[in-house]
């Protein structure tokens, strides 16, 4: 079979780091390699958990690089979110062997992903499931790679509500884009296809009491059990919308490159706003460039692959 090149770039939530474990279940992946930007996490226990992910539950990967970020965005995640990186790296399951294998590379993400992208046999379908600070700035020193890249495959922005709360900002923007919106723009100008999974291609896979339930039902499984461990660190607060809902934003949108088969795409022409109260705002535009969207998912086929995955995980 051949397997598809994937550089996975993601910034230590919750939803990033189920993401990771679903790459590395995914028979048709080839993961050339893992960055971790500080955005919705912080670095050493994103980069740690990373690691000890790809150590408990990537067997069949072969070793797997991890890099550390260097990038810092313009606008910081709230800290309370940011905690369940450390959340996620104390889960037991993780810390049973008591070593941490996965090689840590000495470049920061951004060389790394160069180095990993020019080094791959064809191209590379780059994933991103944070800001897109180190790909904007890998393409700024190495322009060479735009060429080797298949296309970006991207959690970010919106064309409906936004989910920033912020003084001195509208709430048009989604947080991704927002924490580094030159970084999106960057991204924006160059020739790489991208499909974009916005905060409402996610509006059909919240996580709901029922979701969690299905997953403790099937705890036996030891994959399915670090799902439901992961989230737990997540709040069920299910009487207010934004900032307490938890979608499965980054997990639908690694479960694409995956199964194709569980989104519908549509072209949308669009811009980014780099500054000023609506920055980060992702906006249709009759001259912006092309994106492909996620608008339609089918969430039963999302959450059955989803559980799949985890019960082949030992
Ligand atoms: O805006 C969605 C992005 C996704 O990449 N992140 C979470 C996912 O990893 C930010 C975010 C929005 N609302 C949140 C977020 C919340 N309530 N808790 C944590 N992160
Ligand atoms: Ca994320």
């Amino acid at each position: 079979m051949s397997r598809t090149n994937v550089y996975f770039n993601h910034d230590g939530g919750v939803d990033d780091l189920v993401s990771l474990f679903m790459l590395l279940q995914m028979e048709q992946v080839h993961l050339t390699g893992v960055s971790v930007i500080p955005a919705d996490g912080y670095l050493e226990p994103a980069t740690d958990a990373s690691r000890k992910i790809i150590d408990r539950f990537g067997q069949n990967k072969g070793p797997v690089e991890v890099a550390k970020s260097n990038s810092r965005g313009k606008n910081p995640f709230p800290a309370a979110w940011r905690l369940h990186s450390f959340y996620v790296d104390a889960l037991p399951v993780l810390n049973e062997s008591g070593r941490m294998e996965a090689p840590l590379s000495s470049l920061p993400a951004h060389q790394h992903l160069i180095e990993k992208v020019r080094g791959a046999e064809g191209k590379t379908l780059l994933l991103f499931t944070g800001p897109l600070t180190d790909l904007a700035r890998a393409l700024d020193e190495a322009p060479d790679i735009e060429a080797k890249i298949e296309k970006l495959v991207w959690m970010g922005g919106t064309f409906e509500k936004g989910n920033v709360e912020e003084p001195e900002h509208d709430g048009t923007a989604e947080w991704n884009v927002f924490w580094d919106p030159e970084a999106a723009y960057r991204v924006w100008q160059s020739g790489i296809t991208i499909d974009l999974v916005a905060l409402e291609s996610t509006s059909k896979v919240p996580l709901t009491p029922a979701v969690r339930n299905r997953w403790a039902a099937e705890r036996c499984y030891e994959g399915v059990d670090f799902l439901g461990n992961c989230y737990a660190g997540c709040p069920p607060l299910v009487y207010s919308e934004t900032n307490s809902t938890y979608y499965l934003w980054d997990v639908l949108t690694t479960a694409s490159v995956g199964r194709p088969d569980i989104v519908k795409k549509k072209t949308v022409h669009c811009s980014v706003i780099a500054e000023g109260p609506s920055q980060g705002r992702t906006v249709e535009q009759a001259e912006g460039r092309p994106v492909n969207l996620v608008y339609d998912t089918d969430p039963e086929a999302f959450f059955t692959y989803m559980t799949d995955l985890a019960k082949l995980a030992a």
